[in-house]
């Protein structure tokens, strides 16, 4: 069974999940209307993946008799000044995504949970994929440069780096 913390603090990992949820959704609209069409199919999946990161949690606060609630969502921005930003912006807001996991796994073993404790494992691997990838991809957009056919290139690479992931 979950304590009050725990079970809060899951809580408001599903809504930071469905908040990620919006922010991809947003992006890859951003992209798709100026025809980066790479780039809307990559903030596409990742939008996907969050909502299956959202259900797990979901279903793993069912399974042991807890509610999941899903709160209130600030709305996303419309729009990034360049690509480069909306990459940092994305990877940003995943670093506080592995913040916010570290910090249940520290409750879950200070909780001496280890049943949780081994749940989260899942979130730990993911995040440091998710950082990882856009890191490189961060990489890549200071070597290219968004000059001339630098945009389009990059569009390309995001779209070869788009694949399914961790299920
Ligand atoms: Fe990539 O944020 Fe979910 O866990």
């Amino acid at each position: 069974m979950l304590s009050n913390d725990l079970t809060n603090k899951l809580n408001a990992q599903i809504n930071y999940e469905c908040s990620s949820v919006v922010l991809y959704m947003q992006m890859s609209a951003w992209c798709a209307s100026r025809g980066y069409d790479g780039c809307a199919k990559f903030f596409r999946l990742q939008a996907n993946e969050e909502k299956q990161h959202m259900e797990k949690l979901f279903d793993y606060m069912l399974e042991t008799g807890a509610l999941p609630i899903l709160g209130q969502l600030a709305a996303p921005p419309t729009s990034w000044k360049t690509v480069k930003e909306l990459f940092q912006v994305t990877f940003d807001h995943e670093s506080k995504a592995s913040h916010n996991i570290s910090a249940l796994v520290d409750v879950a073993l200070a909780e001496k949970d280890y049943s949780t404790f081994n749940f989260l494992q899942w979130y730990v691997a993911e995040q440091h994929e998710e950082e990882h990838k856009l890191k490189s991809l961060l990489d890549r957009i200071e070597m290219i440069t968004e000059e001339g056919h630098g945009l389009f290139t990059i569009d390309r690479e995001v779209s070869r780096l788009s694949s399914p992931r961790r299920q």
